[in-house]
């Protein structure tokens, strides 16, 4: 289930933490991811009690395979951040960077992404990562936990928490099954990640009927 390689973190706050856990999840070169919460001063934040904290999806990827600027890229094309409507900060538009580079990398993409939208005001922030809480079982991969009988067949019922913080399995079906990635690569890879046929067929019929659509949280 688990993938050991060397790896890059990213995060990001960008809305409601579920369909972000699925959109960077099915993407090449994403190793695994979780949601939590972070940014906030308030200690041990939960679902019910989130202070001054934003829903956040930490991602683990491979530079070699995916680049910052292609994570930044899925950020700007996915989510709510001009000044013309509220947000609260449960769901509040930031960059956490991990790195020097990735803080420049970050504030020249929203550079860019001002230039282009030159009629609306961006009021995504840049900060430095702080400490991220892992958030409830509940909520990681909450795709795939809707299909209860995939899930604990593969192991990856909420039971085993911890795998569906670390799973590389967890972390790609969460994305195919609401069609991110879409049929050809899940097909691609759908037996290294150790599903029989009938899972492959399961999970492709999801994969079709999502494909191509938005997500929603
Ligand atoms: N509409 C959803 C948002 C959940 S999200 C993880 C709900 O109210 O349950 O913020």
């Amino acid at each position: 289930h688990e993938i050991e390689t060397q790896f890059e973190k990213a995060t990001f706050g960008m809305g409601c933490f579920w369909s972000s856990d699925s959109l960077y999840g099915a993407q090449k070169g994403v190793l695994r991811t979780k949601v939590g919460y972070s940014g906030g001063s308030l200690d041990n934040p939960v679902y019910r009690n989130l202070g001054d904290h934003t829903e956040v999806i930490e991602i683990h990827y491979d530079p070699k395979t995916i680049a910052f600027e292609k994570l930044l890229n899925l950020f700007w094309n996915n989510h709510e951040y001009g000044l013309t409507t509220k947000i609260k900060k449960q769901y509040a538009s930031i960059i956490f960077y991990h790195n020097d580079e990735q803080k420049e990398t970050a504030e020249k993409s929203r550079e860019a992404e001002q230039k282009a939208r030159s009629n609306e005001t961006i009021i995504t922030q840049i900060f430095k990562a702080s400490t991220f809480y892992p958030a409830e079982d509940y909520h990681q991969k909450y795709r795939l936990q809707a299909h209860k009988k995939l899930a604990s067949d593969l192991g990856l019922s909420p039971t085993s928490s911890k795998l569906l913080q670390t799973s590389y399995v967890a972390t790609k079906l969460n994305g195919y099954l609401v069609g991110v990635g879409g049929s050809k690569q899940f097909l691609e890879e759908a037996e290294s990640l150790g599903l029989n046929d009938k899972q492959i067929q399961y999970v492709l019929k999801y994969v079709k009927e999502n494909e191509g659509g938005g997500l929603s949280c």
